[in-house]
C-alpha cells in the first residue's frame, strides 16, 4: 500500500477550526482596512505638518529633535546588546568552562570521573545544538546524551540505555522536569503567565500574521517619503536587530539548559545516586528534598610509625587522649571527638603507623575511603618515603576501580611534623621565619624546613602542606595554621561525606523494602481469597 501524503499543517488546522479561531480570522481580514483608515489621515497630516515646519524655517531644529529622541531611545537598546553579547562571547571562546556562565552547573560532590563525563556531555550537546537547534529535535538530543552517559558508566554495550529500570526512568523525568521548572521560573520573564493556550493560539495563527506584515511593509515604504520616516525606519531596524539577538540568545540558553539538566540527571542516575534517596522521595512533593543533616567531619591521620600522628591528635584535642611514644604505639584504629575554634565537632581518627604489612595497609585504605578529610603526616627528618608513597599510590588506585569511579576523593592535607628536629638541631626559637631579627642559624633552619616541604610536594601531588612542631614540654609551632586549613577544607570535606552517603548502598533497606512489597502483595491476594464477596467462586 502506498503511504498517504501527510496533510499540510495549514490544511489540518483549517479542518479543526474552532469558533474562536474563526472569529479571529474574520477580525484579521478587516484589519488592513481599519489600519488604512487610521494610517491615511495620519500620513496626510504628517505631510502638511512637515511642510509648515519647513516653511516656518524650523525644519532643521525639528530633524535635530527627532534625531535626539531616537538616540535616547537607542541607548537602552545598546546597553541590552552589550549585556547580552558578553555571555555569547564567553560561549564561543570558552566552550568548556561551562561551570561559570551557565544556568546549570555540576554537582559539588561529583567525582573526577563524573566531572569528566559532564564536560564530554556538554561538548556533545553543543555539537547537537550546532547541527540542529530546533525545539522539536531536543528529545532526540536528550536521547543522545542519555546513551552517551549510559555508555560511559556501563560500557560500550549498545543496549546500555535500556538497562535503566522503569522507576529510574520515571525518576529521571521527574527530576529533569522539576529542575527545569525551577530554572524557567528563575530565568524566563513572566514564565508563570505564559499559558499553553496562548502558545497554541500564536502557533495556530502564525500564517495569518502575513496580511498585517504586508500592510506594515507598505506603510514603511510610504513613510520613507519624509525625513522623520527615515529616522523611524532606522530606529525600527535597530530595535528589530537588538531584540532578535536577545530572543535568539534566550532561546539558545533555554535549550542548552534543558539538555544540561538531562546530562546532569543522567550522570546522577547512571552513577547510581538515585538508588537510595530518590526511591524514598515522595513524588507528590514538588519541593527539592532538603539535604540530610551532616555528621561531624571524619578526619583520618595517616603516616609512618613515629611520624607524630597521635601527638598531633592530642594537640588538636588540647588534651592527652591517645598514647604517644618513641616506640610504635598505636596498634588499633581509634576515633576521638574534638572541636576547633571554627568547627563545632570533628572526629579525629588515629591510625596505626604504616609498616609495609599488606593486611594493615588494606585496613588503612578502607578507613581512608570512609573519611571526609585526610591528614597525611610526614616526619620532617625521615629520609625514607617508600612506605608513604606505596600507601598513597594504593589509595589513588582504589578510586580507579570501576566500582569507585563515582566516589569523591577526600581532600588530602599534608602535615610536615617535627620540623624542630631539622638541621641545625640546637636552633629552635619559633616563630619562623623571623623577618626582623633573622640570625644565620634561624635562616638556615627555615631554609631546611622549606626544602623538606618542597621535596615532599615533588613526591606527592598534595596541594596544601603545613609545617609544624609539637616538641614535648615546649610550645607548639604553627598548629593554628593547620586549624585554619582544616576549617577552609570543611565544606569540601562535607561534600565528600555527602557523596559517600549517597553512594553507600543501603542493601539491607532495599531488601527490606522488597520484602515489604512482596508481603503487601501477598496480603492483598490472601484477603481477596478469603473474602466471600471477592472469592473467585462467588464472582463466577
Ligand atoms: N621533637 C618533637 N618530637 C615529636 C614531635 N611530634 C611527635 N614527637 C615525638 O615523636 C614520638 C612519636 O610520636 P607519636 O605521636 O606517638 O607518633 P605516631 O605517629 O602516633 O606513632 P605510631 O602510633 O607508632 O604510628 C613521640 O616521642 C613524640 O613525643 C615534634 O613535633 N617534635
Ligand atoms: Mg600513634
Amino acid at each position: 500500500m502506498k503511504p498517504q501524503p501527510k496533510p499540510h499543517a495549514s490544511e489540518h488546522s483549517s479542518k479543526t477550526t474552532t469558533p474562536t479561531t474563526r472569529n479571529i480570522e474574520r477580525l484579521l481580514s478587516y484589519l488592513p482596512w481599519l489600519a488604512s483608515l487610521f494610517a491615511l489621515p495620519i500620513l496626510g497630516l504628517s505631510f502638511v505638518g512637515l511642510y509648515h515646519i519647513w516653511q516656518a524655517g524650523w525644519g532643521l531644529y525639528f530633524m535635530g529633535l527627532v534625531l535626539l529622541c531616537s538616540c535616547l531611545l537607542a541607548l537602552p537598546l545598546v546597553y541590552l546588546r552589550f549585556a547580552n553579547a558578553r555571555p555569547k562571547a564567553q560561549l564561543e571562546h570558552e566552550p568548556h568552562t561551562l561551570d561559570s556562565g551557565h544556568w546549570v552547573s555540576p554537582q559539588q560532590d561529583w567525582s573526577e570521573f563524573d566531572l569528566a563525563c559532564w564536560h564530554a556531555l556538554n561538548r556533545t550537546l553543543e555539537d547537537c545544538l550546532q547541527q540542529d537547534a530546533s525545539w522539536g529535535r531536543l528529545k532526540e538530543h536528550a536521547l543522545v546524551l542519555l546513551t552517551e552517559s549510559a555508555q560511559a558508566y556501563r560500557g560500550q554495550h549498545h543496549r546500555s540505555i535500556t538497562k535503566i529500570t522503569l522507576l529510574e526512568l520515571l525518576t529521571l523525568t521527574e527530576v529533569v522536569s522539576r529542575r527545569y521548572r525551577h530554572l524557567l521560573k528563575e530565568h524566563l520573564p513572566y514564565a508563570e503567565k505564559i499559558d499553553i493556550a496562548s502558545l497554541q493560539l500564536i502557533y495556530e495563527n502564525r500564517d495569518r500574521h502575513q496580511p498585517i506584515l504586508k500592510l506594515w511593509n507598505v506603510w514603511r515604504v510610504v513613510r520613507l517619503a519624509t525625513p522623520s520616516g527615515w529616522l523611524a525606519e532606522a530606529r525600527g531596524q535597530l530595535y528589530d536587530y537588538f531584540f532578535q539577538e536577545v530572543k535568539a540568545d534566550l532561546q539558545h540558553r533555554l535549550k542548552q539548559a534543558f539538555l544540561q539538566e538531562v546530562a546532569r540527571v543522567s550522570i546522577d542516575l547512571y552513577s547510581g545516586r538515585y538508588q537510595n534517596d530518590l526511591e524514598e522521595a515522595s513524588i507528590a512533593d514538588d519541593q527539592i528534598p532538603s539535604p540530610p543533616e551532616p555528621n561531624p567531619l571524619k578526619i583520618a591521620c595517616v603516616g609512618q610509625i613515629n611520624a607524630g600522628k597521635s601527638t598531633l591528635i592530642n594537640a588538636l584535642c588540647r588534651e592527652l587522649v591517645t598514647e604517644v611514644s618513641p616506640l610504635p604505639s598505636t596498634s588499633s584504629v581509634n576515633r576521638y571527638v574534638c572541636r576547633l575554634e571554627t568547627v563545632e565537632a570533628l572526629h579525629l581518627i588515629d591510625l596505626p603507623g604504616l609498616n609495609g604489612d599488606a593486611r594493615q595497609l588494606n585496613e588503612t585504605l578502607d578507613i581512608l575511603m570512609a573519611s571526609d578529610v585526610i591528614l597525611w603526616v610526614f616526619k620532617a627528618d625521615q629520609p625514607a618515603r617508600a612506605l608513604d608513597l606505596q600507601a598513597y599510590q594504593a589509595w589513588q588506585a582504589r578510586y580507579e576501580l570501576s566500582s569507585n569511579r563515582t566516589r569523591k576523593k577526600p581532600p588530602v592535607l599534608g602535615v610536615l611534623t617535627q620540623v624542630d628536629r631539622l638541621h641545625p638541631l640546637q636552633e629552635w626559637a619559633p616563630p619562623y621565619p623571623h623577618v626582623t631579627s633573622a640570625s644565620p642559624t634561624a635562616h638556615e633552619k627555615w631554609t631546611h624546613i622549606l626544602d623538606a616541604q618542597t621535596y615532599l610536594q615533588t613526591l606527592f601531588p598534595i596541594k596544601e602542606m603545613v609545617c609544624l612542631a609539637l616538641p614535648e614540654n615546649k610550645p607548639a609551632f604553627n598548629l593554628e595554621s593547620l586549624e585554619v586549613l582544616i576549617s577552609e577544607y570543611y565544606s569540601e570535606g562535607l561534600m565528600t561525606q555527602l557523596n559517600r552517603h549517597r553512594l553507600t548502598p543501603l542493601q539491607t533497606t532495599r531488601t527490606k523494602d522488597e520484602f515489604k512489597r512482596a508481603y503487601r502483595m501477598g496480603q492483598s491476594l490472601f484477603r481477596q481469597y478469603v473474602s466471600p464477596s471477592n472469592s473467585p467462586d462467588k464472582r463466577k
